[in-house]
């Protein structure tokens, strides 16, 4: 079971999760400084301090990817790290610290894959509405251009935003993200914000960046199973093609702007030539996949609870077979549908997974070691279910695993661990896991065999 020969495999982190170092260097507030320091937002009380050190043990940690054989590696910058207040004024210890970043990767024939935004919108522009309020989108493509204009001589792989879906869904919708906002229209309102604010810097990069620049956003995505098409119809709408659709140029689904009227009219955010800015040409489109969504149709006025915004008249139904620790169902077959179908979406723009992975208990043995069979398991199972979509006919070019380390897990604070390298938050020390050493095998050799893979 080989891959194509230029197939891209990495890991990836996201700023706020493992870099820990919040208030040196000048760095501003983000909404999850804030929200993590509001009592019951984040379990136990858990804060990005000092999450993994990372601001100060970069250089090591790429020691360590080199030592995996990565060879490639996804990261994203702090936006205030850069601007502190979310506009005008640049912090050159921020920028600098990505600097040596980049450096240290590429010294070490290390592939950088920035994403421009995973989340820490500083927060004085959420004082000012943050997503809610257009203007945030302008603000993110002066930053983005900014920090392409500092990194773009050494970095060609670059993603305007990561998860558009969860910021507005968790951040505004259902309120269990950073800022904590329960309101189903700003929730809507913020989506739209924060497509235009890919399409202005996607723009604004265009602008500066060679042709060789690839330029890309990253979703999210789920296979919504159930036997009533009705019911798979929504939540596939208001969870997969809210956002593709606008990006590939079709415009917001007619089904999810009738499924979403009752809530009221957020389309009137939505200006003219906005969807034109959003549908601006992305080079690639990264998949981040980690378990598939069961639903089933329910009495026409009922409202589940959770992040969909505008769906009724559904229930999502809980998962079956195996579970990861955090209680998402493990299922790789979903991952081949969703990713042959995602391609045929897409229309010829080829697919990167940029996330996948899985979060269980780690067990370190006496000798320090540290046997995640279970995380070995779904990494491979998955690694084949992406090799299956290629014969099938989608476009993927490459498989970047979450997480290169165990991290702050956002509400979950450091109860859930991703990580294919175990990170002991006393004392900072990391331990290569099984699941590293598997995937380190996998890029050694492109691939892995048909069957009998033993661990
Ligand atoms: C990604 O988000 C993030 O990019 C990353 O930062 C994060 O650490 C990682 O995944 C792991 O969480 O409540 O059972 O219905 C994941 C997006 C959206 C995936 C919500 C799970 C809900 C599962 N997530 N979804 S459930």
């Amino acid at each position: 079971m080989t891959f194509p020969p230029d197939f891209l495999w990495g890991a990836a982190t996201a700023a706020f999760q493992i870099e820990g170092s919040t208030t040196v260097d000048g760095r501003g507030a983000s909404i999850w400084d804030t929200f993590a320091a509001t009592p019951g937002k984040v379990l136990a009380g858990d804060t990005g301090d000092p999450a993994c050190d990372h601001y100060e043990r970069y250089e090591s940690d790429v020691d360590l990817m080199k030592s995996l054989g990565l060879a490639s590696y996804r990261f994203s910058v702090a936006w205030p790290r850069i601007q502190p207040s979310g506009s005008g004024f640049v912090e050159p210890r921020g920028l600098a610290f990505y600097d040596r970043l980049v450096d240290s990767l590429l010294e070490k024939d290390i592939q950088p894959l920035v994403t421009l935004y995973h989340w820490d919108l500083p927060q004085v522009l959420e004082d000012f509405g943050g997503w809610r309020n257009r203007d945030t989108a302008y603000r993110f493509a002066d930053y983005a251009a900014l920090v392409h204009d500092r990194l773009g001589d050494r970095v060609q792989a670059w993603t305007t935003l990561n998860e558009p879906w969860v910021s507005a869904f968790l951040g505004y919708g259902n309120g269990i993200h950073a800022p904590g906002i329960t309101d189903a229209v700003a929730s809507l309102e913020a989506a739209h914000h924060l497509l235009l604010a890919h399409g202005l810097a996607t723009q604004a990069l265009r602008a500066q960046a060679p042709e060789s620049h690839r330029l890309s956003i990253v979703l999210n995505f789920s296979t919504v199973w159930g036997d009533d098409a009705e019911a798979v119809r929504k939540v596939d709408g208001l969870q997969n093609r809210i956002l593709l659709d606008p990006i590939c140029g079709r415009g917001y689904p007619l089904d999810v702007l009738q499924d979403t009227t009752w809530l009221g009219d957020w389309t009137n955010v939505v200006r003219d030539g906005d969807m034109e800015t959003i549908a601006t040409p992305v080079d690639w489109i990264g998949v981040n996949y980690y378990n598939p969504t069961r639903v089933a149709p329910a009495d026409p006025d009922f409202v589940p609870a959770g992040p969909h915004a505008g769906l009724r008249g559904v229930t999502i139904e809980p998962p079956q077979g195996e579970l990861t620790g955090f209680g998402w169902e493990q299922n790789a077959d979903a991952f081949t549908e969703l990713l042959v179908r995602l391609s045929r979406d897409a229309g010829g723009v080829p697919l990167v997974v940029t996330e996948n992975g899985s979060a269980f208990p780690d067990v370190v043995d006496p000798a320090g070691r540290v046997y995640d069979v279970e995380r070995t398991k779904y990494l491979v199972d998955h690694v084949r279910a992406v090799h299956r979509a290629i014969s099938e006919g989608a476009d993927i070019r490459g498989y970047l695993a979450w997480s290169l380390l165990d991290n702050f897990e956002w509400a979950a604070g450091y109860s859930q661990r991703f990580g294919i390298v175990h990170v002991d938050f006393e004392t900072q020390r990391r331990t290569v896991k099984e699941s590293a050493v598997t995937l380190s095998r996998i890029i050694g050799q492109n691939g892995l065999p048909a069957h009998g893979y033993a661990v």
